[in-house]
């Protein structure tokens, strides 16, 4: 497959004004009639043919300004028309067949229903035509279908016509705003809908709908509900008003990602909008009002303004990435949210930037842009608009944002126009800061202080690695926020923001009599690694009196990740691991006992350092003893702390079942106590945790509570894996938590167990929820994933092969678990990479795994 490249844009040579599509629905076959009116482009090359992009279809017939065309021709799919007036009607017709589309790409069939999924290129799987997020058409449906089966058809805009004859029915929509192809929708069948209504700020009645299947409307509150937080609070934040009288959200239960962001018509996964507290998690609860608050948001970061290619795309992702973070930093816990988006950026985008896979957020080149649909355009496309906000204050990157919302509506822009936009609009000089979106890889920080008379010294320097394709890197501006703290007090004279813009430098602080303790980088206020010896006492002392949430949090990270690190290098004697364990013990005993804490937050301070995390400190990782040592010092501080977390367990247990933060935070520190315990006594936590298991009233309780158990080897496991499964029989998305709670464990035989539920009658490929539900939670679980006799890697790479042919872009997602393998201890690693290996060798591979697989291998 042929390598895109960023450098090759030119704009197309003809516009699309009108689109007019005709659908006669069916699911094994529907027939689709497209007029297109195209006009040259004076701003674009003469093009004497028309390039109509089409993927798998087959034009039944081909009209110029009415007239059957013969002289067009067939090239990789698409189809090439020769034109020769400056304006011209096309009309083309194509048959599809919805149900055996198992990629889910384009118009497919689900559950009986049918619904389509463009985002980036599924437009061209349903007719021909310049499927490229630069050509805005102006679009009307008709689609037609039988009553009985799609009682319900909707489409992007506003319905204009409906009507009616025999068995079959019609409606006609018109999208008065213009729009690329990728943002088209149509949904067909048998839905109802949660109606409501939001009144806009210029007093626009918009109607809101959230149509599921009969059955799950009782579901659908919370989705409502974060939809009007959502428009109300873009209002209020940014400005900005929605601007159709109509907005409806779809619920399927086959669907690739999480949600897609069509124009007026969002699409989302079932995930994401079905919650009541019997069956879903305050995380569920919270991914919802996250994602439902992500999609509303693109209307006018992603919609009004669109990306002029796919290279752009954090254009639309990381701005509106950074939009839901903020959002939902202002409907819950601030330092909480941001903690948690930290933790997802660590644990996902790190590896990705220290990996084969590393991108800068705006990529240079592409062979399946779906392969780009990364933490790095999504997650650290966020940070670095957030550092922008950090530098520039709230206020003055608001005027920022208002001048790009008002310079590019209705354009396809670019970065760059993003980036000029917020130096203009907010009053910064971003020349150099640039670098961010065209360098990858997560820079290294050094800091040390010294202190000598009254003054200390700060040294920073900074290291951005080589990452494939880019050695020699350039250093780029850091926004790093920091205090320093009197030791005797325990305050701090204000925080500072220092801009870290050469590879060294030097920064000195007066009127400190004694050596100060240094937070830094506090809030996270730039995604980068700290590289510093900090005495273990500094780090207790941040952990304890911070009053930066954040860096209480890090500071506790950083006191466990330094002592796992120490000990997985072998570098510990005995009475140094027992000193280190005995501090974090006291630490976490103050965090368990300090009253000024809130329980989410305490539930923050207490969670140890994932896995992977404390993989990425090391060059070469060993997966077994990272898991030995995290899992002994687990043990230990359960050990330690027993009374303390028995008793933090049966004080958040007298709490009833709320959805305010003190009930939310009770239900995380009662599983996080069950998680230590269970590491020291597993009798004791699996008592207790059988007990929370059965009497739980929702889903955050007993989830977690069978999450502990499902890791132990005792009488109580069993017995609630199969009550948890009868119990919810039918229900998929909490079957879906039963396959991955037994794939994530930390049972012993978890790589037998996920082997039996392949086999489950419950278990198919063809449904993304379900496929990620048991093998991306077994990926993600170390100790199984990385069983040392390769049993692991074997078994995702079979999985990769059997799931590439039916779903390829799912499929490509399992490739970066094995990829890491140059990070990893040389016997596993050759294990991984023969697995990549076979992979790459099986014929007829997509594209999507094709180049994961080779990049992974280079
Ligand atoms: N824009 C879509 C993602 C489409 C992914 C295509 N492979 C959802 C989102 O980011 O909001
Ligand atoms: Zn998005």
């Amino acid at each position: 497959p042929p390598m895109i490249r960023r450098d090759d844009y030119r704009p197309f040579g003809w516009l699309v004004p009108e689109t007019k599509l005709d659908f006669e629905l069916g699911l094994e076959s529907t027939h689709v009639t497209a007029t297109l009116t195209v006009a040259r482009n004076a701003k674009a090359d003469p093009a004497p043919v028309i390039r109509l992009n089409g993927d798998g279809l087959e034009p039944e017939s081909v009209l110029v300004d009415g007239v059957p065309a013969t002289n067009w021709t067939m090239d990789e799919g698409d189809l090439m028309l020769p034109l020769t007036g400056e304006a011209h009607e096309i009309r083309i017709a194509t048959t599809i067949q919805p149900s055996t589309n198992s990629q889910l790409m384009g118009l497919y069939a689900s559950n009986g229903m049918l619904c389509t999924q463009c985002e980036a290129e599924g437009f061209r799987r349903i007719t021909f035509f310049p499927d490229r997020p630069d050509v805005l058409s102006t679009y009307t449906v008709r689609m037609s279908g039988p009553k009985a089966q799609f009682p319900v058809l909707l489409c992007n805009g506003n319905r204009i016509a409906v009507g009616e004859g025999g068995d079959s029915h019609w409606a006609e929509w018109h999208d008065p705003w213009p729009k690329p192809s990728y943002l088209f929708a149509l949904v067909a069948g048998d839905l109802v809908a949660r109606n409501d209504s939001f009144t806009t700020m210029s007093g626009r009645k918009v109607e809101l709908n959230v149509y599921v299947r009969e059955g799950d409307l009782d579901r659908t509150e919370h989705a409502m509900e974060s939809l009007k937080r959502s428009m109300k609070w873009d209002e209020e934040v940014f400005g900005r008003e929605y601007d159709l009288d109509l907005f409806n959200i779809v619920a399927v239960s086959d669907f690739n990602m999480g949600a897609m962001e069509n124009k007026g018509l969002n699409v989302f996964n079932t995930k994401f909008v079905l919650a009541d507290p019997e069956t879903a998690t305050d995380a569920d609860y919270d991914g919802i009002e996250g994602v439902i608050g992500h999609e509303y948001f693109h209307n006018w970061s992603g919609n009004r303004i669109t990306c002029r290619d796919w290279f752009q795309l954090s254009l639309k992702e990381g701005f509106t990435v950074l939009r839901d973070q903020l959002f939902s930093q202002d409907m819950g816990s601030a330092p909480v949210k941001r903690i948690e988006d930290v933790r997802i950026l660590r644990m996902a985008q790190f590896p990705e930037d220290s990996g084969p896979l590393a991108h800068p957020i705006r990529p240079d080149s592409y062979r399946e842009i779906n392969n780009f649909y990364t933490a790095t355009v999504y997650n650290k496309g966020a940070e670095v608009i957030r550092m922008m906000r950090t530098m520039a204050g709230e206020e003055r990157f608001r005027a920022g944002t208002d001048l790009y919302f008002d310079r590019h509506d209705g354009e396809a822009a670019t970065c760059e126009d993003f980036v000029e936009a917020i130096e203009d609009g907010a009053g910064l000089d971003l020349k150099q800061f640039r670098l961010w979106y065209s360098q990858a890889g997560t820079p290294k920080v050094s800091v040390s202080l010294e202190h000598e008379g009254n003054t200390a010294t700060l040294r920073l320097g900074q290291v951005v690695p080589s990452t494939p394709g880019q050695l020699d890197k350039q250093p780029m501006p850091i926004p790093l926020k920091l205090a320093l703290f009197d030791r005797a007090s325990g305050k701090h004279g204000g925080e500072q923001l220092v801009v870290l813009d050469k590879a060294a430098d030097t920064f000195t602080f007066d009127g400190f009599a004694e050596k100060p303790v240094l937070s830094i980088n506090r809030t996270f206020s730039a995604p980068v690694t700290i590289e510093r010896d900090v005495p273990r006492e500094d780090l207790v002392f941040l952990a304890a009196k911070d009053d930066d949430p954040f860096a209480r949090y890090e500071a506790m990270q950083e006191l466990m990740t330094g002592h796992l690190v120490a000990a997985v290098s072998g570098s510990l004697g005995d009475n140094d691991r027992a000193a280190a364990r005995a501090d974090i013990a006291r630490a976490l005993g103050a965090v368990i006992a300090d009253a000024t804490l809130d329980d989410l937050m305490r539930g923050e301070l207490l969670l140890m350092p994932g896995q992977t995390h404390i993989a990425e400190q090391m060059l070469v990782a060993d997966p077994g003893r990272i898991h030995a040592e995290r899992e002994a010092l687990k043990a230990a501080v359960g050990a330690v702390l027993a009374e303390d977390l028995v008793a933090m367990h049966a004080r958040a247990s007298t709490l009833p079942f709320t959805m305010d933060a003190a009930g939310k935070g009770a239900r995380k520190v009662k599983t996080i106590a069950l998680t230590y315990l269970a590491g020291a006594d597993p009798e004791r936590a699996s008592a207790l945790a059988a007990s929370q298991y059965d009497s739980a009233d929702n889903m955050t309780d007993r989830q977690g509570a069978l999450m502990v158990l499902a890791g132990l080897g005792t009488a109580e496991r069993t017995a609630r894996l199969i009550d948890f499964y009868n119990r919810y029989q039918g229900n998929a998305l909490v079957i879906d938590k039963w396959f991955a709670l037994q794939a994530s464990s930390l049972h012993p035989q978890a790589i037998e167990h996920v082997k039996a539920l392949a086999d489950h009658p419950d278990f198919t490929l063809r449904n993304p929820n379900r496929v990620r539900s048991l093998y991306m939670a077994f990926a993600g679980n170390p100790s199984a994933f990385h069983a040392a006799d390769g049993e692991g890697y074997r078994m995702v790479a079979d999985l990769i092969l059997a799931l590439d042919p039916i779903n390829p872009q799912t499929a490509a997602r399992f490739v970066p678990s094995l990829g890491r393998w140059r990070r990893i201890e040389p016997g596993r690693a050759a294990l991984m990479r023969s697995e990549l290996e076979r992979v790459a060798a099986a014929p007829h591979l997509s594209r999507d795994t094709f180049e994961q697989v080779t990049r992974s291998l280079d």
